[in-house]
């Protein structure tokens, strides 16, 4: 009987947006696809031109079974939304992205800052090596209000943060599991002293679920004492979990530290596994160097070994981050607009070998 080795393959969703998305998810699929060929398992994609393009030609961001397509997927891979000087920011966001966090239930928004070898950051500290972990689902992102009288001077507007307990304990539960696996510390972040409704039942199930983890070392910071620590001392600093808004605030904080958009990686996690995950650049579509070919591809590269992780091809993944590091030790793809995208990507194929 001939016994015949079937190859793993895992379903993609590509969905590369607009502006700089494109070319970025093209570079992380090239690179993604070198090293599964050497890990032998196969990568099948599929991609969905969901952009702001395709709400001038159709008046929706994705069609109406949209999340319906993505589900079948084992994950998504997203390069970029938004393309202002055509579809408002608010529409784009809330007709894609956020839609497809929800709806997957991808809770956990994970985006690690660190210094990849010869990138150089504006800090004097270097040591830094930090986990934010963003609420993804919920409070300041819920899309909850609406606007009265508009356009009149007596027009009001009113957003509502919703904080869940579900919401709150899933996310600070992840938070502290990543924190054990790592190096036992947790900062929480808040703004109890101002927001006293949401921000204090936050830290009071910080407090609840602190006490599961007696391991763990937990310590809570107001938002705005801890984007001055991760300036001053980011090394003081391992695992961060933070609300929707203020985790998205941080992040492009945490982005600065590390050299700049082009490093920062990101991945919306559903922990459940019960829907696909989405993996991400952290940086938006950049309009003003869309066109250029310069746009740096390490993020979404960098967010496509997280999606390898994800799906449990561990090695595949260090070989992308191996090849990164030597990437950039080398001095390529570490100022902004000093390697062209494609020359970037080649140098990391070039280290996968
Ligand atoms: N790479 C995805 C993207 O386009 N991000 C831009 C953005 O504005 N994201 C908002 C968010 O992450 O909540």
């Amino acid at each position: 009987m001939n016994e015949e080795h079937v190859m793993k393959s895992y379903s993609l969703a590509l969905i590369p947006g607009d502006g700089i998305g494109e070319p970025v998810i093209d570079a992380a699929m090239r690179v993604a696809e070198a090293v599964s060929a050497r890990h032998g398992f196969a990568l099948t994609p599929t991609t969905f031109e969901w952009s702001c393009d395709y709400y001038l030609r159709h008046g929706r961001m994705m069609p109406e079974d949209g999340i319906e397509q993505l589900r079948p997927f084992d994950a998504i891979l997203l390069g970029a939304v938004g393309w202002p000087q055509t579809v408002p920011d608010s529409v784009s966001l809330h007709g894609l992205l956020l839609p497809i966090r929800k709806a997957f239930r991808q809770y956990a928004n994970i985006r690690p800052h660190r210094l990849l070898p010869g990138v150089e950051g504006p800090l004097r500290a270097t040591n830094f090596d930090l986990l934010c972990i963003r609420e993804n689902t919920e409070g300041e992102y819920s899309g909850a209000g609406g606007r009265l009288h508009q356009g009149t001077p007596q027009e009001v507007a009113v957003e509502t943060s919703i904080f869940t307990r579900e919401g709150v304990e899933r996310i600070l539960r992840y938070g502290f599991e990543q924190a054990r696996a790592r190096s036992g510390r947790l900062a929480s972040v808040t703004k109890s002293n101002a927001q006293k409704y949401s921000m204090v039942f936050w830290d009071e199930v910080t407090a609840e679920i602190a006490a599961e983890f007696p391991d763990v070392e937990v310590r809570s910071y107001h938002i705005d004492a801890m984007a001055a620590r991760m300036v001053m001392q980011p090394e003081s600093l391992d695992v961060v979990v933070a609300s929707n808004l203020f985790g998205d605030i941080l992040t492009d904080l945490g982005a600065a530290i590390q050299g700049g958009l082009g490093f920062a990686a990101s991945a919306n996690i559903n922990p459940d596994r019960s829907a696909p995950s989405m993996f991400e650049p952290v940086h938006g579509s950049a309009p003003d160097i869309a066109s250029l070919g310069i746009a740096n591809p390490i993020a979404a590269i960098w967010s496509a070994a997280m999606m390898l992780e994800h799906l449990g091809e561990m090695e595949a993944a260090k070989d992308i981050m191996e090849a990164l590091a030597r990437t950039t030790a080398a001095g390529i793809g570490v100022r902004p607009g000093g390697h062209r995208t494609d020359e970037i990507t080649r140098a990391v194929l070039a280290q996968i070998g």
